[in-house]
């Protein structure tokens, strides 16, 4: 014999209490089996709820997991910040960029990855800090294989340790190569305030403005970017352009636009890559760091 309706609907929600994702599922499932199969009436309406509830639970399940994890790219190049819960990432992300980030005193103040945009040497760059990377992320331990994903879309890794914690990087590049992540890397000791870093990795004290400088600087080498600028008839600024070498003319061309690449007959040069100031190139012209560039069309 059935229960009314109405109390049978309150059960179900109390089933439901705290269950997201795959739980929520199996539990709706399981509701699904148990509710008498009436085609109208208060139990068919029931019936009907507890399959919205599914539908609602499965989008809502692959939101969650877009939010929490994805990165959308923006900028030249991404550089993911990597290291031990503590470290000091956020803090750094936070001194090179303008926005705040939650920082603190314990371990996983930051538990999905967080994007920053910085202008390095007038181009646009994207930082993203990783949450602590634990030991087991490759066998998926703390959700570690997804996070290792958004890795494996960096164009670099800023490996961060305390400076008197260097041993603890160990770990970490055990799962970064367990996971087959072969990145440029920069490793840099944080906090060097409390303590000196040790050879082979860069200092670094957010309460030392020279040493974020000289991050700065490294991290612009670590992209292995070259800038080129452009030059446009009637405009004397030229804009910095990044890119990926070797590039051509028609490489400059297509970061403005597909339409300038179809169009631009070649350029005249200015800078390291010119025999002369404003040599007249040709569209498979190499261009070189520090080149200046008027793109000529038909
Ligand atoms: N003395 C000193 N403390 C720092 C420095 N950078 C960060 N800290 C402190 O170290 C603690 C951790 O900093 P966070 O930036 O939150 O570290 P995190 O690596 O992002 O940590 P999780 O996100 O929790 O993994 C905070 O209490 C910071 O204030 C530094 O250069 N010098
Ligand atoms: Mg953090």
């Amino acid at each position: 014999m059935p229960m009314p309706h109405r109390t049978y609907k309150q059960v179900i929600k109390r089933r439901l209490v705290g269950k997201e994702g795959g739980e929520r599922t199996r539990e709706l499932r399981a509701i699904l089996t148990e509710l008498p199969n009436y085609k109208n009436g208060p139990y068919a309406d029931l019936r009907k709820w507890v399959q919205s509830q599914l539908e609602e639970t499965r989008a809502r399940s692959r939101v969650v997991y877009r939010d929490s994890i994805e990165v959308q790219r923006e900028g030249a190049a991404q550089i993911a910040f990597v290291g031990p819960p503590n470290a000091g990432k956020s803090s750094l992300l936070q001194s090179l960029s303008n926005i705040q980030i939650k920082t603190g005193d314990y371990a996983f103040t930051t538990t999905r990855p967080v994007p920053a945009l910085t202008r390095i040497r007038g181009v646009l760059l994207q930082l993203v800090e990783i949450p602590g990377l634990i030991e087991g992320a490759a066998e998926d331990r703390g959700g570690g294989r997804s996070l290792l994903g958004v890795l494996r879309g960096a164009d670099a890794i800023v490996l961060c340790h305390e400076a008197s914690r260097a041993s603890e990087l160990d770990a970490i590049r055990r799962e970064l190569s367990a996971a087959g992540i072969d990145l440029p890397t920069l490793v840099v000791a944080t906090k060097t305030d409390e303590a000196p870093a040790p050879a082979g990795s860069l200092g670094v004290s957010v309460l030392d403005d020279s040493s974020i400088d000289a991050l700065r600087e490294a991290i612009w080498k670590l992209t292995g970017l070259i800038r080129v600028f452009l030059r446009r008839p009637g405009d004397d600024e030229a804009e910095p352009l990044a890119l990926r070498p070797p590039a051509t003319i028609v490489d400059v061309a297509r970061t403005i636009h597909q339409e300038l690449a179809d169009e631009c007959r070649g350029a005249r040069v200015w800078g390291p890559s010119a025999r002369f100031e404003g040599q007249r190139v040709g569209r498979e012209h190499a261009v070189a760091d520090g080149d200046t560039i008027e793109v000529l069309t038909r």
